[in-house]
This record gives structure tokens, C-alpha cells and sequence, in this order.
């Protein structure tokens, strides 16, 4: 591995480190399992640099539907943001707490103190890379977070985890895009997963919304998103994590 390889971007989805019913809950027997996939790739060199973006589960979600506050709706009370935040922040903490047990050194980088929309909610999302950068150069594994995100016209909106990606993805040149997310891929109507999608048409009548709550969009929106990529995507299951870091293309590839 040397500074300049590209690096993977892997989201581990909320719901899958959560118990999305339960407020502010995290899923340990899940988290611990998904630790312990990373950690094994990368100290088998099967992934050389790394970055990671959770979802908020029911930290972050949970909090934003209270307050009202999704990717489109902002708030101005600074109470508000403070929850969203801080949900997301403790949730980040139990992640890095997670992969430190096993020697991975991860380091939060919080998206509320970098990023803005300053075109507002149709604008494009800033998000300065330099210190995510200049970190993976220096061999740690930033771990970003669904959060708030400041927005001119509407306070504060939620930034998803999935415009994350998008923007790491293309800003740091990754080679490869994992979204580890409940279901085993993107299902078609007969709940089958769709082993490959290169166009939205051909899939936009089988993709519903999350059923539980999501302020982001569910899987639709995940869909739009990859597909926007130069980068090859996969969205898995936990299951599927380990055969995606080994190199593997488990689930849906989003081409
Ligand atoms: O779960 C949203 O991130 P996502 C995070 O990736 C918040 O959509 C703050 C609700």
C-alpha cells in the first residue's frame, strides 16, 4: 500500500448497526460482527486504505423526524441540531469504540463541522476533503457519519450517509464503493435481489420506500446516488460484508 492508492469507501447502513425501532439503541452483536470484518481485511491486506460512513439508525433518524428535520426540511433551533448531532456523534463514538477493540485505527470526522449546502437544498453539498485525505495519508481510517448539515435558505438540514459516500467516492478517487445495508441487495418487486443495475429506469418501479423511518430517502435514493458514481458499487447485506472487502461482488452491483 502506498499514499497515493485508491481508497475503498464502505457505509455501514444505520439500520444495520442499530435497532432502528428502538431510540438510540445500537445493535452490538451487529456492530461487533462488522468490526470484526473490516479489522480481518485489513490485516490481511485485502483492503489497504479505508474509509467509512455510517448511517444515523435510530440515533440520528430518530432525533430529525422529532424536530422535523430531513435533507430538504431544515431547522433554525439550535436545540434541535444539538440532537441530531449529538445522537449521531454518540452512535460515531460506539463505532470507533467498536473497531479500536480490534486495532483499527479510526478517527471520527464529523460532517456538521466541515460540510454546507451553500447553493441551499438544491445546491451541491461542499464537503472539504483535505483532512479526510491528509488522515487516510497518514494511515488511520476516518469514520464519517450521516449528520446536520449547514444550509443557506433553511438552518440546518441532515446531510445521508449516501451523499457522503458520493462525495468521498468522487473527491478521494476510490476504486471501490460497499453499502452494507438490512436487505441482501436492491430487490425487485418478487423480492429477489437484482444482481446488476446500470440504469434507474429499468429499476425505478421496484424500489420502494424504507419502511421504517428514514428521513433520507430509503433505497431509491441510494440507488440514484451509486448509479452517479465512475466507481463500481455494491449494496449488501451483512452477510455479504466479508466477500466485499475480500474483492468480492456479493449482493447488487451498481454500475
Ligand atoms: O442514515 C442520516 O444518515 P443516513 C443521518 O445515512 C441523520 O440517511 C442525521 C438522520
Amino acid at each position: 500500500m502506498t499514499a497515493d492508492d485508491p481508497p475503498l469507501v464502505l457505509k455501514l447502513g444505520g439500520s444495520v448497526i442499530t435497532e432502528k425501532d428502538r431510540p438510540e439503541t445500537v445493535d452490538e452483536p451487529a456492530l461487533a460482527a462488522a468490526a470484526d470484518a473490516i479489522a480481518d481485511a485489513l490485516d490481511s491486506g485485502a483492503v489497504g486504505r479505508l474509509v467509512v460512513v455510517h448511517g444515523g439508525g435510530s440515533f440520528g433518524h430518530h432525533h430529525a423526524s422529532e424536530h422535523g428535520v430531513s435533507t430538504t426540511t431544515g431547522t433554525r433551533d439550535p436545540g434541535a441540531v444539538s440532537d441530531v448531532h449529538g445522537a449521531m456523534a454518540t452512535l460515531n463514538r460506539a463505532v470507533l469504540a467498536a473497531l479500536h477493540d480490534r486495532d483499527v485505527p479510526a478517527v471520527p470526522v464529523h460532517p456538521l463541522s466541515l460540510a454546507a449546502r451553500p447553493g441551499g437544498t438544491d445546491g451541491d453539498l461542499d464537503l472539504p476533503l483535505s483532512s479526510t485525505a491528509t488522515l487516510l495519508g497518514e494511515g488511520f481510517v476516518p469514520v464519517l457519519h450521516g449528520d446536520g448539515v449547514a444550509t443557506a435558505g433553511e438552518g440546518v438540514t441532515v446531510v445521508s450517509g449516501d451523499e457522503l459516500v458520493v462525495e468521498l467516492a468522487v473527491g478521494l478517487g476510490a476504486d471501490r464503493v460497499g453499502v452494507c445495508s438490512t436487505v441482501p441487495g436492491v430487490l425487485d418487486d418478487d423480492g429477489s435481489v437484482i444482481p446488476t443495475i446500470d440504469d434507474f429506469e429499468s429499476v425505478a418501479d421496484a424500489l420502494g420506500a424504507s419502511d421504517t423511518t428514514d428521513v433520507s430517502g430509503g433505497m431509491t435514493a441510494k440507488v440514484r446516488a451509486l448509479l452517479a458514481l465512475d466507481a463500481p458499487a455494491s449494496v449488501f447485506g451483512p452477510d455479504g460484508l466479508e466477500a466485499f472487502l475480500r474483492g468480492g461482488t456479493p449482493g447488487t452491483r451498481i454500475d
